[in-house]
């Protein structure tokens, strides 16, 4: 039997179903020689905004028990460099770039699509509405409803580029946010950013990281983010892309089982910088042992499945 795992998210059309997250995998120009990014479904390059970006102050990431956290700070090169010195490599790889963006208010988030969109070879935007680790702009406008309606709006309207939003892991919320996402015209989401988590040092009374406050990913953050996929793909048909704490290919069923069209793979890319192409492997051999022709056969599966009450008394 042939198995197929090609996936549609919205106009895209992806070879596979696995793509770096945002920021775990650079420009994608760092990791050529240990892995080839033509074999992904698409390659998710670092946010980038208008201006080139310092970033916070050391140290930046702090392992803990069942995942990491992160306080870069949107460290990038900016709009421009990156077009001039980034894109012409990378558009010639022939994967789907999808680039992921961010904007310090409305305007700005417009005036970043709009000029990415004049560039040639970029396949889709991803809007960052979740950096949990900047003053200005980011997660203030993806934990209201109305701001990421607005965002989303005016973005749509300075692109004709298929449009991703990446929310952050609001358990409460997720749902508003996720519609207003889908009614402002976003093409699928990105569920979901990074947890804000805060790490201390006992000894020195103080945090261990640079920026205080940062963003916490890997397995520990995996069910939320499940849930959440959970919740917003069975009230929503946007496609969802799964992102959080995937290690291999079982937990990428999980997220598509969930109902997600597609997934991200982040965290285990820095202990292992082959997890991506292994996690495409593992779902081709899984589709084929579980004797599934597509992904579609299991997508939102768990939706199906009725969970009856206990009987009273
Ligand atoms: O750069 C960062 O600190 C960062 C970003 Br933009 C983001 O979206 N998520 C994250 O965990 N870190």
């Amino acid at each position: 039997m042939e198995v197929d795992l090609r996936v549609e998210i919205g106009p895209l059309r992806l070879q596979n179903p696995v793509m770096p997250a945002a920021g775990t995998f650079g420009y994608g120009d760092e990791y050529m020689g240990i892995v080839d990014p033509r074999d992904f479904g698409a390659l998710v390059t670092k946010s980038l905004s208008l201006d080139p970006t310092e970033g916070n102050p050391p140290p930046r990431l702090w392992e803990v028990p069942g995942g990491l956290i992160n306080s870069i700070g949107l460290e990038n090169i900016g709009v421009e460099a990156f077009i001039q010195q980034k894109l012409p490599f990378l558009r010639e790889l022939g994967v789907p770039l999808i680039v992921s963006f961010f904007g310090q208010d409305p305007k700005d988030y417009a005036r970043c699509a709009e000029r990415l969109s004049e560039a040639v070879g970029i396949a889709a935007l991803e809007a960052n509405l979740s950096c949990p680790n900047v003053k200005k702009g980011g997660m203030a406008f993806g934990s209201d409803p109305e701001l990421t309606h607005r965002v989303v709006e005016g973005i749509k309207g300075a692109t004709d580029l298929p449009l991703l939003v990446k929310l952050p892991p609001d358990p409460y919320h997720a749902l508003e946010l996720a519609r207003a996402a889908q009614e402002a015209g976003a093409e699928a989401l990105t569920l979901v950013n990074t947890l804000p988590a805060l790490a201390v040092d006992p000894d020195r009374g103080r945090p261990r990281l640079g920026g205080v406050t940062g963003g916490l990913s890997g397995p520990a953050l995996k069910p939320v983010a499940l849930r959440i996929v959970y919740q917003v793909s069975g009230a929503l048909p946007i496609p969802v892309i799964g992102v959080g704490g995937i290690r291999d290919h079982r937990d990428a069923i999980e997220f598509v089982l969930a109902g997600a069209t597609a997934v991200q793979v982040g965290t285990a890319t820095f202990s292992d910088p082959k997890a991506i192409p292994k996690v495409i492997d593992g779902l081709r051999s899984y589709l084929w042992e579980h004797g599934l022709s597509s992904l579609a056969d299991i997508r939102g599966k768990l939706h199906e499945a009725q969970v009856e009450a206990p009987a009273e008394g």
